[in-house]
């Protein structure tokens, strides 16, 4: 009994005492565990006179009892506040700022699109669009572009059949607008193209801007004026244009448009092969036959026409030096164009 009671006392004492629930778990084991200090006891209950044992047994149930009451409380008490301790130290705070989630970005060649249509834009060109199969009048004939041209080998232009072709130039537009719409006119065909010719710097399907203005008087300065001011908003205001004498069939008088290599700044470079000029599209006065098959008066109205290639913009505005690249979807590539 002497026993019992100081096995009571410590174990009431170590319960108590425990600061946390392994402590605890530590005492339990000490007192009740198969080697514990009460189970201990209960093996020396042999040794009492047999009318004591039942008496000594029941007495060391009630301090089991009583212990376990006491180890119950003890341990709700000590997982409570295990249990706040916790959540406080693991809590969230929502303030914080997010992950950092990319946007992605605009692929060069629509955003060169967007970019020169919305610098036309300014000065009155609105944007036009038409199929990308053609038949040979709207690709060819129409645009003065006669039976037995080298733009119509099958070399060169991908046939649909007869009389069908996937459009090698945005032009067709450009015929459509005058058939359906009256001049005054100001328009801008921008989109895809194909023309039968792969390698580093040609694909068979790349993209092209084409403005077309129809008015009453209209003459080489007005369209020299117009692509002047479009390249420097383009480029930027210290690049240069030049016009050089050239032929296509569509226009007469025609003319390349070159302008002060943008990447050098007309020092010569790699980009412009030392001359310190890149050529970067086509003009002209549209050619009489041209207005006349689209049932526009060459005796009432006059046009001028001119065309860029959108990879070739891109090349040059951003140095890119393979036309392959804008149809990899390479991310190491497209990331460079993120917003
Ligand atoms: C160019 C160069 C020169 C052009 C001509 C026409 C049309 F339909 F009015 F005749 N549209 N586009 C033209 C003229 C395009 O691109 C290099």
């Amino acid at each position: 009994m002497e026993k019992l009671k100081k096995i009571k006392e410590d174990a009431q004492k170590a319960i108590a005492e425990a600061k946390t629930s392994e402590q605890l778990y530590q005492v339990k084991v000490q007192f009740f565990g198969k080697q514990g200090e009460l189970s201990l006891l209960m093996k020396e209950v042999g040794a009492l006179p047999k009318e004591d044992r039942p008496a000594f047994g029941k007495e060391v149930n009630i301090v089991r009892a009583a212990l376990q009451q006491s180890y119950d409380d003890s341990e709700s008490r000590l997982k409570t506040a295990e249990l706040a301790d916790k959540l406080q130290k693991e809590s969230l705070d929502l303030t914080l700022p997010g992950p950092h989630l990319s946007l992605g970005g605009t692929h060069p060649i629509p955003r060169v699109i967007n970019e020169i249509v919305e610098i036309l834009s300014r000065i009155g060109f609105s944007v036009r669009s038409g199929p990308l199969v053609e038949s040979d009048r709207y690709n060819f004939t129409a645009l003065n572009i006669p039976e037995n041209h080298p733009a119509r080998d099958m070399q060169d232009t991908f046939y649909i059949d007869e009389n069908h072709v996937l459009r090698t130039h945005t032009s067709p537009v450009q015929i459509h607008t005058m058939e359906n719409e009256k001049p005054p006119i100001r328009v801008l065909a921008p989109g895809s193209v194909f023309r039968c010719d792969s390698d580093a710097s040609h694909s068979p399907n790349f993209h092209q801007i084409e403005a077309l203005l129809i008015d009453k008087k209209v003459s080489m300065s007005d369209l020299k004026g117009t692509i002047s001011f479009f390249i420097k908003e383009f480029f930027g205001s210290e690049i240069k244009t030049r016009f050089r004498p050239s032929f296509f069939p569509f226009t007469e008088p025609s003319a390349e448009v070159d302008c002060s290599c943008p990447l050098c700044k007309g020092e010569g470079c790699r980009m412009c092969g030392q001359s310190g000029w890149v050529e970067i599209g086509g003009s002209g006065l549209v050619h009489p036959n041209v207005l006349k098959q689209a049932g526009v008066d060459p005796n009432e109205w006059q046009g001028f026409a001119f065309g860029f290639g959108i990879e070739r913009m891109a090349i040059i505005k951003y140095g890119i030096n393979d036309i392959r690249l804008f149809v990899e979807n390479d991310l190491r590539f497209l990331r460079q164009f993120e917003s």
